[in-house]
């Protein structure tokens, strides 16, 4: 199984999840801009879209957009998903929540062209989304005492938040601190050249 990705990028989540989730893979790095494989290749030719993440399997065929991947390797690891009868759908609210409303939001932050308003106005947009994740919390991690591919999505919006100076509630720092001490965070860090 190969994980396609680029440094940094939301697919940072499923590196980590695969590491979380101890199941073997391949990395391959992604130019975004260029859209080339570090062998040449266009990467286009395996995921049309030209975004990460992509799971390609042995046999060739390619999972891409990232609630898909990350409940793909949810399924494939053995650590739970959160309990009670709504436990594996409460895993795809949060995931969508993520990739939808917060992910996306942080678009006017890393386009070039987006005025001092729009990006002000994104800014306030995450920040509130934030509030509402952190509102979720139910213990350390998002559903309790283990963290899910959930937590990994939300840990990469953070280190994104950080970086672009947008304001994290204390219970997100403090999970966010919690996550970089996990050895599959720590080791997907250092595979991206990220610590
Ligand atoms: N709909 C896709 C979007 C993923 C996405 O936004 N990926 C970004 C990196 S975080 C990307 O690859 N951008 C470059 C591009 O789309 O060409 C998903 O949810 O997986």
């Amino acid at each position: 199984m190969k994980l396609y990705y680029s440094p940094g990028a939301c697919s940072l989540a499923d590196h980590i999840a695969l590491h979380e989730a101890g199941v073997p893979f391949d990395l391959v790095k992604v130019d975004l801009k260029s859209h080339k494989l570090e062998d040449g290749r266009d990467y286009t030719e395996i995921n049309p879209k030209g975004s990460v993440p992509a799971l390609q399997f042995d046999d060739g065929e390619v999972l891409t957009e990232n609630v898909a991947v990350l409940a793909y390797i949810a399924d494939h690891n053995p650590a739970p998903v959160p309990s009670g009868p709504l436990g594996r759908y409460r895993l795809l609210e949060m995931l969508a929540f993520i990739a939808t409303e917060l992910h996306k939001a942080f678009h006017p932050l890393f386009a070039p062209n987006s005025t001092d308003a729009e990006k002000k106005q994104a800014s306030a947009t995450i920040e509130k989304k934030l509030k509402l994740v952190a509102n979720k919390l139910r213990g350390p991690y998002l559903f309790g005492a283990q963290p899910t591919v959930a937590d990994d999505y939300l840990f990469v919006m953070l280190t994104w938040a950080a970086k672009l100076k947008v304001a994290i509630p204390d219970a997100l720092e403090k999970f966010a601190e919690r996550m970089r001490e996990r050895p599959a965070v720590k080791l997907a860090l250092s595979h991206e050249g990220l610590s």
